[in-house]
């Protein structure tokens, strides 16, 4: 866990469908109409209504982030992300995942969300390298959260412990106080 003001990041081995937060973030793809993975288990969870609302979107741009509710979710909301493609990296890939978080972080704060939960995003049926993922995650959330004060809770979702071991090393990583000068 990272204690940043007055925000607690932590990484958890959890089914993100389960989580009572303000809102969970889904790896969506471009059409919003569902799909598989993290995408597939919310809908399934959320239900029917879920989709009637994301069909009134009209889809949703790789690397931006929509708002609906959360439906038979315990979660209020769903913010859904559409993360990039991993094409071998020269692609963009990084800067559009990056963006899913910022954006993700922006609707949220809209919201007046004060809890919000992270899959890992793009690191499933998109194939990003996880490794750099999560650094990009946890960067881009820690960059992105002095213009949204009212969040006071980030969980990392993640569905497996070689997902959660990536996580905890980032955040412990950015826990360790500054080496001093020799
Ligand atoms: N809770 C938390 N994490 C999960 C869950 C869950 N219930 N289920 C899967 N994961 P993916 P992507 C993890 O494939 O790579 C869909 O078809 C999973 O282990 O869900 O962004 C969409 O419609 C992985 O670490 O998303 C898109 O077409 C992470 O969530 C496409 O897949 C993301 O894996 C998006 O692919």
């Amino acid at each position: 866990m990272l204690t940043v003001n007055a925000c607690t990041l932590e990484a958890r081995v959890v089914d993100i469908t389960t989580l009572a937060v303000d809102a969970i973030v889904n790896a969506a793809n471009t059409s919003l109409l569902g799909g598989g993975g993290v995408d597939g288990a919310i809908h399934r969870a959320a239900g029917r209504d879920l989709l009637r609302e994301c069909e009134m979107l009209g889809g949703c741009a790789t690397g931006d982030a929509k708002l609906t509710h959360g439906y038979r979710l315990p979660a209020k909301h769903v913010i859904h992300a559409v993360g990039p493609v991993w094409r071998g990296g020269a692609h963009g890939e990084a800067d559009l995942l990056a963006s899913c978080y910022q954006r993700s972080l922006e609707v949220a704060r809209e919201a007046q969300c004060r809890s919000i939960a992270f899959p890992a995003i793009s690191c499933g049926i998109y194939r990003f390298p996880a490794d750099d993922a999560v650094r990009i995650a946890l960067a881009t959330v820690l960059d992105t959260l002095p213009r949204a004060p009212n969040i006071e809770q980030v969980v990392f979702a993640c569905f497996d412990d070689a997902m959660f071991a990536r996580y905890e090393a980032e955040l412990k990583r950015r826990q360790a106080p500054p080496s001093k000068p020799a």
